[in-house]
């Protein structure tokens, strides 16, 4: 077998000692028959090589590089442009320990079926040897994966969203660091002589777990949370698995500083589901009014949270990069984010300016007159209205490295992660949900958590405006059965002095006329600030029924230009807890609880009949 067929590259030996690694990697490379071997480095020069072969391979297009520095563009096959919830399987030993929220295949029902997908699957391509640390490498708190790839765009887009190469290779040899091994193939095998396409694939997707032997494997997808591994399959999937055995957790939570005028600095980790803007607000600018506040970034999207000695929670974030969705992203909506993304980023399936720019929409009051769409037609104003066709994909990426984030928070990389005073849980809610409320205690808080929703949205199938459960954001990421996910999360306070306080916040409350009764972005500070105060002990909290609410009084409302009167009224209308709505609420966190009963535990029973008393 070939090595290296990285041009100008010269063979190296593997570049580890770890004779189970080596091992693996020759029976992998036996069973998927590849062109070629390559041991990834992880350097900028290797890095380059990669982006200018998907270059002359027609996957990458060169940004115009005095608009986007560093900059590159691709298309996906349109059949391949989401994660797959359909094709992700949870392959545990017993079909119980995967839970109903999961789909599950007999481990040796599936492992034949994965020998069968991947034989012979590489032939014609390189296979990638990506060693990679979710988290700082050497961190007490990280994790060390192998993916085997035969995507060298997943290569190029893993360098930006965690740490790999040599350094984890060297961790990996220091003390025989247990490594989650990670297969993956796009599924598209090149006969002798057949040309490839910009982007290979297979109509036939497998996004698999195997939660006992943490293994990987992952078919016939090249796209994001498909094929970029160590992020949904490792971080949340396989991570989720490792906290439950090791008393951590493995959350789909965005974590953010909140720094006050006398420096004081707090931490809280907040879950969203999709479409509710957690980049945003992970990257928050406080509005006029609040001279000498910031908010730092330390993730967006996945934290992995530790008890230290102290019974303190500390989170990491275990990624490196952003990989934001696009559209709506904008100097307006989040300057922070336009900043991050300005230079060294790689843009997939949003829409290519004739400038050598890219463009999406929101992204510009009013679009470009011309463009090339995310599938490469040539697409105006005038036919995006006939059409209905946007440009850019609604589900189209930024891949950013974090360190280029204007607010990206100085401890960011701490090894041993920042503390975490506060859980905040949200969703998209037009009627019944308060702007902000409190639980009462811990279990409170996981009830809160285990039965939030958001409505959907006309982004994603199905019927809009209908309420989805999706407990802790992390329906589609849980590993494992999510009533004992809820149980662990319980059980967590045993490990604890303090139980981090626990909010609930939404941003899409609307009026009778539907109109947003909250201006959102920006303005998310004042409730912030709240929050900060409550688990500071300095901000009141009126008991409601559902919790402790702020006083209009305890909100800082500065900079707003609405007169006192106006704002008195619209605050009461969003903080309005409607006894009724509540009531079916309540009836409707059942049809979650029968899915999950045989696992439910007790104490979220408990908290239902406590709260329906109250109502
Ligand atoms: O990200 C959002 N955030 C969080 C920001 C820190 N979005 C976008 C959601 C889709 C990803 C929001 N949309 C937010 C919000 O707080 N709020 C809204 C709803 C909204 C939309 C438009 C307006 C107001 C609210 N426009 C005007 O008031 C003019
Ligand atoms: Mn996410």
């Amino acid at each position: 077998m070939k090595t290296a067929t990285v041009s100008n590259h010269a063979q190296m030996s593997p570049p580890t000692t770890n004779k189970h690694l080596i091992r693996w990697v020759e029976k992998m490379a036996e069973l998927c028959q590849p062109e070629s071997i390559y041991w990834v480095d992880g350097s900028k020069a290797e890095y380059d090589r990669l982006c200018q072969e998907l270059v002359d391979g027609g996957t990458f297009i060169k940004l115009n590089q005095k608009l986007w520095p560093g900059c590159f563009y691709a298309r996906s096959a349109p059949n391949d442009v989401a994660r797959v919830e359909d094709r992700t399987f949870i392959c545990s030993l017993s079909k119980d320990n995967a839970g109903p929220t999961n789909n599950w295949e007999d481990p040796f029902v599936m492992r034949r079926k994965l020998k069968e997908l991947f034989r012979g699957a590489m032939r014609g391509r390189t296979m990638y040897v990506l060693p990679f640390s979710m988290g700082p490498v050497g961190s007490p708190m990280s994790q060390i994966g192998v993916q085997l790839t035969d995507s060298p765009y997943v290569v190029v887009n893993m360098r930006i969203m965690a740490r790999i190469g040599k350094a984890v290779f060297a961790e990996i040899d220091k003390d025989e660091k247990r490594v989650v091994p990670c297969m993956h193939t796009v599924g598209a095998p090149l006969e002798p002589g057949q040309e490839d396409v910009p982007w290979p694939c297979n109509d036939e997707k497998y996004i698999v777990h195997f939660p006992e032997t943490r293994e990987i494997w992952s078919y016939g997808s090249g796209y994001g949370g498909n094929a970029l591994l160590g992020k949904k399959c490792f971080a949340l999937r396989i991570a989720s698995n490792i906290a439950r055995d090791e008393g951590w957790m493995a959350e789909h939570m965005l974590i953010l500083g909140v720094e006050s005028p006398t420096k004081e600095k707090t931490y809280v980790a907040a879950a969203f589901p999709s479409a509710c803007g957690k980049t945003n607000f992970a990257m928050m600018i406080p509005p006029a009014g609040f001279d000498g506040w910031k908010v730092w970034t330390v993730g967006d999207d996945i934290a992995w949270i530790k008890p230290d000695a102290n019974g303190q929670l500390h989170a990491i974030n275990p990624e490196a990069g952003f990989f934001g969705v696009a559209p709506g992203t904008s100097p307006k909506t989040n300057p922070n984010a336009m900043a991050t993304l300005s230079k060294n980023t790689i843009f997939t399936n949003v829409a290519l300016t004739p400038e050598g720019g890219v463009w999406w929409e929101g992204m510009t009051e009013a679009p470009p007159e011309e463009l090339l769409d995310w599938r490469g037609n040539r697409w105006t104003p005038e036919i995006g209205k006939t059409t209905g066709q946007p440009a850019a994909h609604p589900n189209g990426r930024f891949t950013a490295p974090a360190s280029q984030c204007p607010s990206i928070d100085p401890s960011w990389e701490d090894p041993n992660g920042v503390p975490i005073s506060a859980v905040i849980f949200g969703g998209r809610r037009s009627t019944t949900m308060p702007l902000v409320y409190q639980a009462f205690n811990w279990s409170g808080g996981v009830y809160m958590g285990a039965t939030m929703g958001s409505e959907t949205t006309a982004a994603a199938a199905g019927a809009t405006g209908k309420v989805r459960r999706d407990p802790m954001a992390m329906l589609p990421f849980c590993g494992y059965h999510m009533g004992d996910y809820f149980r662990h999360w319980l059980k967590m306070q045993r490990s604890l002095s303090a139980t981090p306080r626990v909010f609930h916040v939404n941003w899409f409350r609307k009026d009778a006329s539907g109109k947003f009764l909250w201006p959102g972005y920006s303005d998310n500070m004042r409730v912030l600030k709240w929050i900060v105060d409550r688990v500071r002990g300095r901000a009141q909290g009126k008991e409601t029924p559902i919790g402790w609410t702020p006083h209009f009084e305890d909100i800082n409302w500065a900079g707003l230009k609405i007169t006192r009167e106006r704002l008195k009224e619209l605050f009461d209308e969003l903080q309005t807890v409607d006894r009724a709505a509540w009531r079916r609420e309540v009836m409707d966190h059942e049809e979650l609880f029968l899915a999950l009963h045989d696992h439910l535990p007790p104490e979220m029973i408990y908290e239902r009949e406590l709260l329906i008393c109250r109502l």
